[in-house]
């Protein structure tokens, strides 16, 4: 059977970044060229992170580099130390942001149904060294914030969120304690600090670049002053900080981008639309379905594989795929808790994270980018149903 579809003539990545039109990028750059100003908190830095501020609907922002180094960032700001509270299952950036600022990782298991930390295993794994809990929401699905905020609140720890995947996501609190109603409220508006990635591969992207949003007006002129040296004024340099400034070509990459995103969040939201038509009730894929108190970031589409029940494991689909000139990943395998780096650490051991274990098996990120024809979903479709 499978012999009958042919390959892709081009390799279909997971992802393509949105490109705008590079004669609107190019007007945008006459700006730069013409104010002779390339970084430092120019011009289009600064509108570029008013934009954010506004799109996200969170009350504070700080532009930066990257998303990593932003988040190394993060854990400086609020005075991590010991060890903090994290999640197996995502980007290497996740744990080595507190490797480098000389916290000790603390791997929990994560939630069946959504991939995320599992709250009700955080409690378990604070001691007395534990200053954090650094939550991810993986693939834009949004954690269980009012869990995790419970749990801080009782210990006293801060909270800090990688949104890398959620730009743009949102969720709708019910505030049990007024009679208001419902509210959508900004992803970015949970914990104490949380890091948006701004990488080529993301839905919104300046390139390279990220932002940290916050609720703690103190935070801002802080933040800015770590991801610049530490530099107060001419004359005084107040603390060791870093270089963690998104110069002006990004930004003004970063402001046509987000022209485009709403246009490129519809185009993925059919795609995505033709991937349930297709897998929905397929025996062994399985893929998470948003609740409807959560607006999507529409960043991956990411399905799992029960060998048992689909016929072919996850890395014989990932592997197949590529004779066809499909270049899916299997983010997040290897677990973060598997590293050389990490493996060691007896928060590490897989017997602790049998549910990280299990799905880090069986994930797979399909090609998920406006760009993508539903045609070519179609086909994929075919392809990965004609593999059983
Ligand atoms: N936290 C989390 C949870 C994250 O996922 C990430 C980053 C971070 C923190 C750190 O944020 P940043 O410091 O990166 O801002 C990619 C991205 O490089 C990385 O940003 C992202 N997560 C991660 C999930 O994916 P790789 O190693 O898979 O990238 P790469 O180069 O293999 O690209 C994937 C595919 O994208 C390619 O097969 C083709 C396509 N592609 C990629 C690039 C760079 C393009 O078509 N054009 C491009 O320019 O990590």
């Amino acid at each position: 059977m499978t012999q009958t579809i042919r390959p892709f003539k081009k390799p279909i990545y997971v992802t393509r970044p949105l490109l705008p039109d590079l004669d609107v990028f190019k007007r945008q750059l006459e700006h730069v060229w013409e104010s002779q100003w390339l970084t430092n908190n120019g011009h289009q830095h600064q509108l570029l992170e008013q934009r954010i501020v506004e799109t996200l609907r969170v009350p504070h922002a700080s532009l930066f580099n990257n998303g990593t180094i932003a988040l190394i960032t993060a854990c400086q700001a609020l005075g991590l130390t010991g060890e903090v509270i994290t999640t197996p299952f995502t980007f290497a950036a996740t744990p080595h942001v507190l490797a480098w600022n000389n916290l000790t990782p603390v791997f929990c298991d994560i939630d069946p149904v959504t991939m995320n930390i599992d709250p009700s295993k955080i409690e378990a794994l604070i001691t007395p060294r534990t200053s954090a809990i650094l939550a991810v929401h993986v693939f834009g699905h949004p954690c269980d914030v009012a869990a995790i905020e419970t749990i801080a609140h009782r210990h006293k720890l801060k909270v800090i969120y990688d949104a890398a995947h959620a730009f743009g996501a949102e969720l709708t609190v019910t505030d049990e304690t007024s009679k208001k109603l419902p509210t959508k409220k900004g992803i970015g508006t949970f914990g104490d600090i949380t890091m948006f990635s701004f990488h080529a591969t993301k839905l919104f992207h300046s390139g390279e670049g990220g932002a940290l949003t916050f609720n703690d007006p103190n935070l801002k002129p802080y933040i800015d002053l770590l991801k610049n040296f530490g530099i107060k004024n001419e004359d005084e340099v107040i603390l060791p900080g870093i270089n963690g400034k998104m110069n002006e070509i990004q930004a003004a990459l970063g402001l046509v981008v987000l022209d485009e995103v709403q246009a490129e969040r519809r185009r993925r939201q059919k795609i995505l639309a033709r991937y349930h038509h297709w897998l929905t009730g397929v025996p062994g894929i399985e893929f998470t379905k948003v609740p409807s108190s959560v607006t999507p970031s529409y960043q991956y589409f990411v399905i799992r594989i029960n060998k048992q029940k689909f016929g072919k494991s996850r890395d014989e689909v990932h592997s197949e795929f590529k004779n066809y000139n499909i270049i899916t990943r299997k983010y997040f395998y290897p677990l973060c808790s598997q590293y050389d780096c990490y493996r060691d650490l007896p928060s590490a051991s897989p017997a602790q994270l049998p549910v990280a274990n299990t799905i880090g098996q069986q994930v797979l990120s399909m090609p998920f980018y406006g760009g993508l024809s539903l045609k070519s979903v179609d086909k994929i479709c075919q392809i990965l149903l004609n593999l059983r």
